[in-house]
């Protein structure tokens, strides 16, 4: 099938990389994509090589009145980006291309309710077509997660030998017994009280304890490390080992995710990567105005740390992590629990809460279900 995929980057690399992963998926499974987006500009570094059968076409080309393009068989409306009218004037034939709208990720309860239900549209150049909303969800009433058919064969290979030589190669010389943390944060993040915790955990282990390194992704984490380590003692910064890495490609971001023994991820595509590493993480949620982002992470904690996998203690102390780094709960800095090493309680259950999620069908299986009528 040819897919048109729309979407409009609002903010952050979000928007592009949900619809960068989903595409490069789709085509991977044989279909082709034209990805029309109004801003390419992230994927020189998202996606430095491209993907075979993926096309980027700018959005400005679907909106000339004069369209040479005949729509393909799906049109995949991202976060109602509202596709060009002289492209909705084009689906109208006698079998239009399926519309689908794609929605946010989010773990709450309306999701269910929402997931697959019609819009027929009343006015303006698509008046008399219908648009389905999808919505990516945790639950099997729900579209379910973007996660490649490889993905987890891929993390162990990579693991079993690529590890220490692809950290070497982003500068970061590693070692096996070291302990690693991954940054990729929002700009209020708490992150010098959290560096600060962690060098004071680095120097009561005294002289044997392992070395704590800070992988820090380009812009907010990089900045608030830095600052910290001009205004924090020299016993504390000598205590970590701070690295700052370029932009990463999808492809490689995973890398980074899988190399980590903790992983600080934001917004809704990293955070869903982490998930699938099934080691330790922290949320930073896409924090928004209205404050509706602590219904969301609540409503995530609680499918997350499913109470036959996580232990009473360690689910209270990683949801008070949680809270105190998005500012829900601040205050002092809460104790983190454990993270250090796949045996962790942290891990174990980040684990587990892994393998309960992947029983789930995949969202591109069931985006192809949804468009076929074969689900
Ligand atoms: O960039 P984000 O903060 O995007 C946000 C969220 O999607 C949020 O839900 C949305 O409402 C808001 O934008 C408008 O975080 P996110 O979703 O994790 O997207 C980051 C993308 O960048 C993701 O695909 C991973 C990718 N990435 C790389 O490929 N290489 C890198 O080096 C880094 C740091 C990220």
């Amino acid at each position: 099938m040819l897919w048109d995929v729309f979407c409009r980057v609002i903010d952050n690399f979000g928007d592009i990389g949900v619809c960068w992963r989903l595409s490069a998926d789709l085509a991977a499974r044989g279909h082709g994509v034209r990805l029309w987006v109004d801003d390419a500009s992230p994927l020189a570094w998202m996606a430095p090589q491209g993907h075979p059968g993926v096309e980027v076409r700018p959005w400005s080309d679907a909106e000339r009145a004069d369209l040479g393009t005949r729509p393909g068989d799906v049109v995949i409306e991202a976060f109602g980006c509202d596709p060009p009218d002289a492209f909705l004037a084009a689906m109208q034939r006698p079998q239009p291309p399926t519309w689908v709208n794609l929605e946010y990720l989010s773990a709450e309860s309306y999701v269910e309710r929402s997931h697959g239900l019609r819009s027929p549209v009343f006015s303006g150049p698509a008046t008399g077509l219908n648009k389905r909303f999808f919505y990516p969800g945790f639950t099997p009433a729900t579209g379910g997660l973007l996660r490649e058919p490889d993905l987890l064969a891929r993390q162990q290979r990579f693991h079993a030998t690529q590890r220490l030589a692809w950290l070497h190669g982003v500068g970061v010389p590693a070692q096996p017994d070291d302990a690693l943390v991954s940054v990729f944060c929002y700009a209020g993040a708490p992150l010098a009280a959290w560096l600060d915790a962690l060098a004071d955990e680095a120097l009561a282990g005294g002289p044997h304890h392992p070395v704590t390194r800070i992988l820090l992704t380009p812009g907010h984490a990089t900045r608030l490390a830095r600052d910290w380590a001009q205004q924090a003692s020299s016993a504390r910064v000598q205590a970590l080992q701070l690295h700052t890495l370029p932009s990463l490609s999808q492809f490689d971001f995973d890398h980074l995710l899988w190399s980590c023994d903790l992983n600080i991820v934001r917004g809704e595509d990293s955070a869903v990567r982490a998930l699938w590493t099934g080691r330790p993480h922290i949320w930073h949620i896409y924090p928004q105005e209205d404050g509706v982002h602590a219904d969301k992470l609540g409503a995530f904690m609680a499918r997350w740390m499913d109470a036959a996998d996580w232990p009473p203690d360690l689910r209270r102390g990683v949801q008070a992590t949680w809270l105190h780094f998005n500012g829900i709960e601040p205050g002092d800095t809460p104790p983190l629990p454990e993270w250090r090493g796949p045996w962790v309680a942290w891990a174990r259950s980040s684990e587990a809460s892994r393998t309960r999620l992947t029983r789930q069908t995949d969202l591109v299986t069931q985006l192809i279900e949804f468009v076929t009528g074969s689900g």
